[in-house]
């Protein structure tokens, strides 16, 4: 699956449009405001600008590179007037995000053998690694793949119960042991057991929180190793989960788990209703780790492979 070229210059609209409208009106509205009537761009419009960039949840520092960009094309005089203030930063904003982008571990050719696939999500508790499991299973099922959802959050047994709701309504098969079974030992029989089936995704449902004394990073990191026993380099994908909402706690968060495992991809969810959706591209910035979908609600369908440029046009318009 590749990334969808962008509508070049197109006004989006539909489902993504409407879901950010809070993030939208947090920063469009604000920056309207401010441009309105003014002739010139000086030190005060731009300290400004700095406040509404910050307060956006776009993190300070990022605030700040943008910020100083901004000076240097003032003092280059490639920007004089303060109606090229947006299109400027929007593109900053998206070559911030293209930067990081790269090349996902999602952007697997269309054409690609099918081959067995191990994704471990990450997270803490509360985010929707759940849900956005399911979400992705159903995606992948639309595909027509087989997927295997494993429950290695073993300490809840509502964790379990949760993803085997969830597993039967998408037409996913469901790898789980008893409540408090050890987690790597169920994901070592989970992948055997997906080897030996025709399955295309392993999702493997991990813990937010631990309720013992071990360490959850700790717990991870051998869920991680065994994976990598049965079929070298599994898991393909660790990817982390952040809730939009809790704004720069999610960049905080993005650090821990960056630092202890190889986070590959990060998935926001709850954009929907968040004025701080601009956490999306200080995150990009800070961790260097591409987004690979956001999630825009609690439904099925509300799952969007990310687009940088879809994504600044329906905050920033
Ligand atoms: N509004 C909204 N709610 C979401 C989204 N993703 C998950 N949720 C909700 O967040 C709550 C926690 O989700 P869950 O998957 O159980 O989180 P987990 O503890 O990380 O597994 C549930 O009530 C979900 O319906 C989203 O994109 N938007
Ligand atoms: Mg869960």
């Amino acid at each position: 699956m590749l990334y969808k070229e962008p509508a070049n210059g197109k006004v989006p609209a539909g489902r993504l449009w409407d879901r950010l409208s809070k993030t939208r009106g947090r920063l469009t509205d604000r920056l309207n405001t401010l441009i309105t009537g003014r002739k010139v761009i000086d030190p005060s419009l731009l300290e400004d600008l700095e406040e509404i960039l910050f307060t956006s949840d776009i993190g300070v520092e990022t605030t700040g590179q943008l910020i100083e960009g901004l000076k240097q094309r003032v003092d280059q005089k490639s920007l004089e007037k303060p109606e090229q203030l947006k299109s400027i930063l929007k593109e900053e904003m998206i070559s911030f995000l293209d930067a990081s982008q790269g090349l996902s571990a999602f952007n697997i050719p269309e054409k690609a053998p099918r081959a067995l696939h191990v994704i471990m999500f990450v997270g803490v508790n509360g985010v929707g690694k759940t849900t956005t499991i399911a979400k992705m299973a159903h995606y992948f099922r639309a595909q027509g793949q087989q997927v295997m959802l494993v429950a290695a959050d073993t300490f809840r047994a509502a964790a379990i119960e949760q993803l085997q709701i969830w597993g039967d309504r998408v037409g996913a098969d469901i790898f789980s042991q008893k409540r408090g079974a050890d987690p790597g030992a169920v994901v070592f029989d989970a992948i055997s057991a997906a080897k030996a089936r025709n399955t295309d995704k392993v999702f493997i449902d991990t813990a937010g929180r631990l309720h013992t004394k071990s360490n959850l990073m700790e717990e991870l990191k051998k869920i991680q190793r065994v994976a990598g026993q049965l079929l070298s380099e599994a898991p393909h994908q660790v990817t982390l989960i952040l809730d939009a909402t809790t704004g720069q706690n999610a960049i905080a968060q993005a650090h821990v788990f960056s630092q202890s495992l190889g986070v590959t991809d990060i998935i926001l969810t709850k954009l929907d209703g968040t004025a701080k959706g601009g956490v999306v591209i200080g995150i990009s910035q800070r961790l260097r780790i591409p987004i690979s979908f956001i999630c825009t609600g609690e439904g099925l369908e509300d799952l969007e492979i990310f687009n940088p440029r879809e994504f600044v046009e329906a905050i920033f318009a």
